[in-house]
């Protein structure tokens, strides 16, 4: 084995987290500068009624009046009843398209990347700026305005000696922020904010932390590890006292694709009837088939996902004999799943889903990731 030079041992690791501003809405700025400085917000329609379904995001202007991600639409129609605010459908074709644009841009410039959402990346550039967190600040101004400049998007950035610290730098200062944190001011840094910005720290461990004394992150490292692991059992006590120092090894790495696509949607009404059922499935067959033409795979697992209308989740699948993107072989597959599940239980769906899986690639496809880096 070849030994590790003295620089490879001693390389202080520098982690940048970046995270696109109000992504859905400011996609949809970015296509329609009109939408600017007019509250946006982002909705996914159940299609139930023209009211029904909650916020997927929302732009600034539409947070200031108490929109956010996850809430009702008909409360953001009342808190923005008495401003010129815009309402528009979710599109993720359009905003996947974006993101991969700008995650291919965001690549170039890291030793090791790892996309961790649609709108959010971990970037290992320890590397290339030769463990100095200055060059990393140099680096992240220089992101941020080759994606401003080819894509009209502003972005927030953390940095920290590893992913945890990086995560809640790029939170601490939105929109368009800049955060950096050097190793030695990071218990500086994670003291005064509350406990619940450390992931994993949810409502109720927050409230049940709270009783026990603990609010802020500096409280969290204060307290004795072993009555943590007496309250939150070993793993997750530990795991707390380790972030609460701004303690994390976790890797910054590549995923591979994602191993399965799926789409749900809400009937017009609850049914168990095939027609209606199979009508709703094949516009689902069809949106999948997309997916999987633009990433240039192939299905081996067909499933069907039900959500009845007592709410309870079901989902059965097979396994096809070749491989298939045809959107009539999706159709005819998902027909026979679903024919078998109505038969079989008596149950009426609220929800219905389409599920593929076991990919394999189109022949005569480049590699995706070499199609990406260009
Ligand atoms: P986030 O990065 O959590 O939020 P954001 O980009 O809208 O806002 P911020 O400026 O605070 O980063 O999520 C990315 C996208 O994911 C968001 O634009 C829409 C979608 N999303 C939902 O659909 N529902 C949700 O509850 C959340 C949190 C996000
Ligand atoms: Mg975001």
């Amino acid at each position: 084995m070849k030994p590790l030079s003295g620089k490879q041992l001693s390389t202080q690791r520098v982690v940048m987290l970046v995270d696109l501003d109000y992504f859905f809405a400011q996609c949809e700025e970015a296509r329609n500068p009109s939408l600017k400085n007019k509250p946006l917000v982002v909705c996914v329609y159940s299609g139930r009624s023209g009211e029904s379904g909650v916020v997927s995001t929302a732009n600034y202007e539409a947070r200031r009046h108490g929109v956010k991600s996850g809430i009702p639409i008909s409360l953001a129609k009342k808190r923005l009843a008495n401003v010129d605010a815009v309402f528009l459908p979710v599109d993720h074709e359009y905003y996947n398209r974006v993101s991969e644009e700008v995650m291919s841009i965001l690549r170039r410039h890291a030793d090791v990347f790892e996309q961790a959402g649609v709108d959010e990346a971990y970037l290992d550039v320890s590397g290339r700026v030769e463990g100095d967190f200055d060059r990393a600040v140099e680096l992240a101004r220089m992101m941020k305005e080759e994606v401003r400049r080819s894509k009209g998007l502003t972005c927030s950035i953390g940095i920290g000696p590893n992913k945890l610290v990086a995560k809640i730098a790029a939170d601490f200062q939105k929109p368009d922020g800049l955060t950096v944190v050097k190793p030695e001011e990071v218990q500086g840094f994670l003291s005064p904010l509350p406990v619940n910005r450390l992931i994993g720290v949810g409502v109720k461990t927050q409230s049940l932390m709270e009783s026990l004394g603990i609010k802020t992150i500096g409280d969290l490292a204060r307290y004795d590890v072993k009555k943590l692991v007496e309250v939150f059992g070993e793993k997750l006590g530990v795991y707390f006292h380790n972030a609460s120092l701004g303690i994390d090894n976790q890797p910054v790495k590549e995923r591979g694709e994602a191993s399965s696509i799926s789409r749900i949607s809400t009937l017009k009404k609850d049914s168990r009837d095939p027609e209606a059922v199979l009508d709703k499935t094949g516009e689902l067959c069809e949106e999948i088939h997309s997916e999987l033409s633009r990433r240039g795979l192939k299905a081996r697992q067909v499933g069907i996902i039900v959500v009845a209308s007592d709410m309870s989740v079901h989902s059965r699948s097979k396994t096809l004999e070749h491989a298939t993107s045809d959107p009539e072989a999706l159709k005819k597959n998902v027909r026979e799943l679903f024919e078998k599940f109505l038969r079989e239980t008596g149950l009426e769906a609220r929800r219905v889903g389409v599920r593929v899986s076991g990919f394999v690639k189109e022949e005569g496809q480049k590699q995706l990731r070499a199609f990406i880096a260009g």
